[in-house]
Formats: structure tokens, C-alpha cells, sequence
């Protein structure tokens, strides 16, 4: 879009009559713009401030989809240890989040889903819900209509199939016997991403026993045709991929019946050592919910009783994945957030004008040098000898520090004057070399793994859900070249590599793919700030595209918004509602590439100061970030606090100055 000239500025206050002296008018309008943005962002530091934890982190609320509602009940069904607060409870937001069509969906505003509509279906009727009520029945009449349970994701079958509402040999098989390939065998499980691979590894085992629980309900108005399970199945080609892994999966079925018995038993034997070995301090798995709840279920098939030590702290983990709301409701969170909001939450403040050794970021910055991971993990099967060091998203999940949390707790770390320096420098020194360490062959960082990119195991008709590998992205990319830039390394050829990669992964429209944010905005909002802190010249040809690809997306209101559609459908791209967090992005992004002021800016600045509530916070219902792109999104409700204020104080103070080695 270009600059408009009647502006949305309203909330910076009354335009000045038109004056014959443009230039004056000019700037004090622009005066009073950062005059509204100073007070905005001084409203907002209170606001963040006092939501600080006494020990000196930040957590918001990680809101994703009901079935991770769902599934906790299934599970404690399963177990046997349901109890009526709890179902009562998460029943309340189960029904709280369903449609007007009787649909639920994966993210706000977006379209009903067969696979969680199922899930949530079933969760209902576990907490009473019945058939003929009418939320029920819409529910059960839309899920017919697409096809049935035969027509859901693998997951949901098999939960299905824990209670015989589905048969375990309408599921694709995979044999716990894959744990035995060495890592350099093809489908090995450390083809797999980490989360796919904590989540397999204890499936494979749920899959060989195919328990059945008695169902406590029959579930035949979810069926189009109980007789026959899976009526749209055809086989295709074996010359093409999908041909030939059905036929695979075939094969494997047959090899049910014929696997030893003893290799199975060891087979499973050696999962579960992986299992236990992998659970956290805390009972849990990697830090996100789903790899708990199967692991819990896979050792319990295995002999655990549920009091086995090991079995209670993975269910005692469970129950943390719980925020219960002040209506009464309990929500899951598919997993915790506490290292990656303070270290976003520290640099907002800090470049909002909080002093450096301000006692609210040496706190924070105490806690997250107290959570530095100092131990190898099974990244290091891809990078043997390389010396651990970084930061995890999570309060536990040592197994995995990931690449992203990592670049953006350096930068965190680099603007707080902490009293032990020498503490601080020890622990980046080892970050940024286990980041550098990290690095794909390919010039790029991934999340978790390097060169996790097999395409095998996408193939699996077991996998049709989410993402199972962990491929470089721009985003996490952009935030490594950033830290790596600002730790004085930009000329470093690691460093180079990543920026030639950056800018070879530029879209012909100008914008950056975004995968852990929604979408080009967050990928551009990551990249631009990335290469011109890189000392790339805010000319440079890619910088100008970029800005160019913002200025055409921004809404009329001034904000910036993309929405989830953009993974799925081309025209959603760049376009979507304004929201608090993708405003925040593209402004972060132009401010980077010195448009500071340009119209657009100005603009965008408005929107953010005029949404801002009196409180000092935003809103935002709309999701913004993904765990999967498109299947799995995710709302950060510290999203909306932590981006606008970032964005508000580069405005006001200019781009950031950081201590340490690089520029400061
Ligand atoms: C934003 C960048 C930090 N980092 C990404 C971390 C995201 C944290 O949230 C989640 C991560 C997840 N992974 N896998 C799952 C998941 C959920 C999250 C997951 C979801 C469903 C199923 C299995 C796994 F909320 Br089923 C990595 C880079």
C-alpha cells in the first residue's frame, strides 16, 4: 500500500489545520508522535514489569487447540484415574471454544477441523455430554458429513482405537524394532525431528500392543460406515512415493505377524530404557505435552504401575500443562514458554529505555544464566564432540536447547549489566559455540538438530500430521546471524554462509518464509533487522524489496496482519486482521532498514499507540505463532506485550546498543 496522506493518526491527536509550511507541520506531528509512542511504551514497561515472576522469568499463556484437552481426558480415561473435577473442567473450556457450526478449529477465526472436532466430540460425551443434545449433534452431523473418524489424522484413530472405536489394523503400522536402525540407516529415528522422534518412539511400542480399553459409550453416529472403516482408501501408484510406502505399510503389517517375538520384547525393552532415559526432572518429555501423554501410556502397556516412580512424575508433569482460568475452565498448554518470554520480554524492556542494570533484568538475567543447558543431548548425534551449552524453551528440557531460544538469550544477555560479567561471558561463549556448531551443511540453522532433513520420513503414511523433521528456516536463521552479528562475529564465514542463505531464500515478492511465526511478516520482521545489524546497507537491493513487500501489505488501519490461511492459500499472504504482534514485526523490520520516517512507519506507530489498552497492554485473539505450520498453531499471549514494545522503544531510542563485544 502506499502513504496514504488523510493518515490514521487519530491517535496521536487533532491533525493541524492544513499550514502553509509542510515541514512544520511535519514535524510536529512527528513530535507528537513520539511523544505518544515514549508514553505508550513507558505504560507498557509498567505492564511487563509487573508481570514478572518473583524469580525473575516471564510465562503468557500458550494457547493452542482442544485436543490437547481432548486427549488428556482420553488419557486419564485410559489409565483409569479420570476424576470429575477434572473432566467437569476441561469440559467447561472444551465447550467454551466450540464454533457456531458445531465445528472446532485449530486457531481463532479459522476453519472447523475434522480431527479436533472429533477429539473434542469425544472428550464431551466422556464428561456426559449426550448424542441428541445440540451441540452434540451438530458436532456429530459435520463430522459425518466429512467422512467420519475414517477420514481423521492418524492420532486421533488411534486414540479411537485405545477404546475399540477404531481397529488397530485400519491404523499404519510402525514397529517398535525401528529403534534398533543405526543412525545412518534411512528412517532411523534420529531421521525424525526431536518432537516426532519422542512422540514415535513411544507410539511404536502403544502400536505393537493395541491395547483396548472397554469403551464406555459407542461412538457409531461418528461413523459413515462402521462396516467398513476406510472406504476412500485406494492404493496408488507404486511407482510413485506414496505407492510404494503403502505398500511399506502393507509389508510391515504382514511383518506383525511374523516378527520374533523375543526382538519385539527387546525391541520394546530398549524403548523403554530410551523413554525413561529422555523423561525430564520434572517427569516430562521434551517439554511439550503430547511426548508425555504417550510415553505415560506406552511404559504403563509395558508393566509401569502408576505409582512407579517414574510413571508419577510423568503424570504429576501432566498435570502442570494445566492453567485453570479464573471461570473455572482448565486449558492445556501444549508446552511451557518461560525461557523464550524472558528473553523477549528482557530485550523489549531494555530497548524501551530500561537502564541495564535495572534490578527486573539482572533478575532476569540471573535466572536465565541459572538455566543454561550444560549437558549433551541427542543433538549430538548429528554433531558428536560438539560441547553443549544453550537455553531451552522450556523450564525443563535439558535433552534439547534449541537454536532459536539460544541466539535470542544472547542478545537478552548482551543488554543487562549484570555484577558477574565474567559469569555471563562464560555462559554465551558456550552458547554461541554450540550455535555455531549447530549450523546445517546448508549455511542455515534449523531449530533443535543440524541436517535434520531426510525426506523419508514424511512419506510415512504413519506421519500425516504436523511436521516430523526440523529443516533450517529463515526465521531461526535471521535470529543466529543477528546474535552472531551483535557478538562482533558478522564477518565470520558460519556467519557468512547464513546470510548468503538468508538472501538466496528471499521470495521473488521480497519477503521471508516465516516457520515458527505467522508468516512472511514474521520471517521478514526476523531477517531484515538480522541483515542490517550484519552491516548490510539499508539500500542493499534485498533491503529495499523487503520494505517494499511490507509497505504493500500494510492494512488501512495501519497495522500489519497475516493471517494462519497464508500456509495454505496464496492470497492470504502478507493479508489478515492487524494484530499487536505482526505490527510489531513489520515495524521492527522497517525501523532495521531506516524508514524510521517514512509514512509507513508513522502509520503502523499510530496503530500500535491507538490499540494499546489502558493498562498498558494489547490484545490478541488471533494466533501468530505455529508449532506446525498450518496443522498446529499457536497463540503466545506475551506475544502481543513483548513485540509492540520492542517495536515502540526502537522507535523512540533507535536501534539497539548492546554491551559486550560487539558493539557496544
Ligand atoms: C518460537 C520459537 C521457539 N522454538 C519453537 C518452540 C515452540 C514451542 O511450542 C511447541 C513446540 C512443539 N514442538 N512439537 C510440538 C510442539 C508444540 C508446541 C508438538 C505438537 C503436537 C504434537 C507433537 C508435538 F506448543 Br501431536 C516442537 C523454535
Amino acid at each position: 500500500m502506499t502513504a496514504t496522506t488523510d493518515g490514521s493518526a487519530g491517535a496521536v491527536g487533532p491533525r493541524a489545520a492544513a499550514a502553509s509550511d509542510t515541514t512544520d507541520r511535519t514535524d510536529s506531528e512527528e513530535a507528537a508522535l513520539e511523544a505518544s509512542a515514549a508514553r505508550a511504551a513507558e505504560l507498557s514497561v509498567r505492564h511487563l514489569l509487573g508481570r514478572q515472576d518473583a524469580e525473575g522469568w516471564w510465562k503468557g499463556d500458550l494457547e493452542t487447540n482442544v485436543t490437547m484437552d481432548a486427549e488428556d481426558l482420553l488419557l486419564r480415561q485410559f489409565l483409569g484415574i479420570l476424576d470429575p473435577e477434572t473432566t467437569r473442567a476441561a469440559a467447561l473450556f472444551i465447550r467454551g471454544e466450540q464454533r457456531e457450526d458445531g465445528t472446532w478449529a485449530t486457531f481463532y477465526g479459522g476453519p472447523g477441523e475434522l480431527s479436533v472436532t472429533i477429539e473434542a466430540y469425544v472428550a464431551l460425551r466422556l464428561a456426559g455430554d449426550l448424542p441428541d443434545a445440540p451441540h452434540m449433534a451438530r458436532a456429530a452431523a459435520w463430522i459425518r458429513e466429512r467422512g467420519g473418524i475414517a477420514a481423521a489424522r492418524v492420532f486421533t484413530r488411534i486414540w479411537l482405537a485405545l477404546f475399540g472405536w477404531w481397529r488397530w489394523e485400519d491404523l499404519p503400522e510402525l514397529p517398535p524394532e525401528l529403534i534398533y536402525l543405526p543412525s545412518w540407516f534411512p528412517l532411523n529415528i534420529y531421521d525424525f525431528g526431536c518432537w516426532a522422534r519422542q512422540t514415535i518412539v513411544p507410539l511404536t511400542v502403544v502400536s505393537a500392543k493395541r491395547p483396548v480399553r472397554p469403551a464406555p459409550f459407542a461412538l457409531d453416529e461418528l461413523h459413515t460406515d462402521p462396516d467398513r472403516p476406510n472406504p476412500a482408501k485406494r492404493l496408488p501408484s507404486a511407482a510413485s512415493w506414496d505407492g510404494f510406502f503403502q505398500r511399506v505399510d502393507k509389508g510391515l503389517h504382514l511383518y506383525r505377524k511374523l516378527a520374533p517375538r523375543r526382538l519385539r520384547k527387546s525391541a520394546m525393552d530398549v524403548a523403554a530404557r530410551w523413554i525413561i532415559e529422555r523423561q525430564e526432572n520434572d517427569g516430562c518429555w521434551g517439554g511439550i505435552q503430547p511426548p508425555a501423554v504417550y510415553s505415560v501410556i506406552a511404559l504403563h502397556l509395558l508393566g509401569y504401575d502408576l505409582d512407579h516412580p517414574v510413571m508419577r512424575a510423568g503424570l504429576e508433569s501432566l498435570d502442570r500443562f494445566a492453567v485453570w482460568r479464573e471461570d473455572g475452565a482448565r486449558m492445556i498448554e501444549a508446552c511451557q514458554s518461560p525461557v523464550w518470554d524472558t528473553c523477549l520480554a528482557t530485550i523489549a524492556l531494555a530497548d524501551a529505555g530500561v537502564r541495564p542494570d535495572d534490578p527486573a533484568l539482572v533478575k532476569a538475567a540471573d535466572w536465565m544464566l541459572g538455566e543454561e543447558i550444560v549437558r549433551t543431548g541427542d543433538w549430538a548425534v548429528r554433531r558428536p564432540g560438539l560441547p553443549p551449552g544453550g537455553w531451552a524453551f522450556e523450564f525443563h528440557n535439558d535433552n534439547y536447547p534449541d537454536i532459536d531460544d539460544t541466539a535470542e538469550v544472547i542478545l537478552a544477555l548482551r543488554r543487562v549489566n549484570h555484577p558477574d560479567q565474567a559469569r555471563v561471558d562464560a555462559a554465551i561463549a558456550r552458547a554461541a559455540r554450540w550455535t555455531v556448531g549447530m549450523q546445517s551443511k546448508n549455511g542455515a540453522w534449523a531449530a533443535f538438530d543440524a541436517d535434520n532433513t531426510s525426506a523419508f520420513p514424511n512419506r510415512l503414511p504413519f506421519c500425516d500430521f504436523g511436521e516430523v523433521i526440523d529443516p533450517p528456516s529463515a526465521d531461526v536463521t535471521a535470529h543466529v546471524v543477528e546474535m552472531l552479528a551483535y557478538e562482533g562475529k558478522a564477518g565470520h564465514p558460519r556467519a557468512r554462509r547464513g546470510i548468503e542463505w538468508l538472501l538466496a531464500e528471499q521470495e521473488p515478492g521480497g519477503a521471508w518464509f516465516g516457520r515458527w511465526g505467522v508468516n512472511y511478516v514474521y520471517g521478514t520482521g526476523s531477517v531484515v533487522p538480522a541483515l542490517t545489524a550484519a552491516g548490510l546497507a539499508v539500500g542493499h537491493p534485498a533491503i529495499r524489496r523487503a520494505v517494499a513487500w511490507l509497505e504493500s501489505v500494510q492494512n488501512e488501519d495501519g497495522g500489519w496482519g497475516e493471517d494462519l490461511r497464508s500456509y495454505s492459500e496464496r492470497q492470504w499472504v502478507g493479508h489478515g486482521t492487524s494484530t499487536a504482534s505482526q505490527t510489531a514485526w513489520a515495524l521492527i523490520a522497517l525501523l532495521a532498514a531506516g524508514e524510521r520516517g517514512s509514512e509507513a512507519v508513522r502509520r503502523g506507530v499510530a496503530w500500535v499507540v491507538a490499540t494499546q489498552r489502558e493498562d498498558g497492554s494489547w490484545d490478541e485473539p488471533y494466533f501468530t505463532g505455529t508449532g506446525f505450520p498450518w496443522d498446529f498453531s499457536i497463540n503466545y499471549h506475551l506475544y502481543r506485550q513483548v513485540f509492540p514494545l520492542t517495536a515502540l522503544g526502537r522507535y523512540v531510542n533507535g536501534e539497539p546498543v548492546l554491551r559486550g563485544p560487539g558493539r557496544a
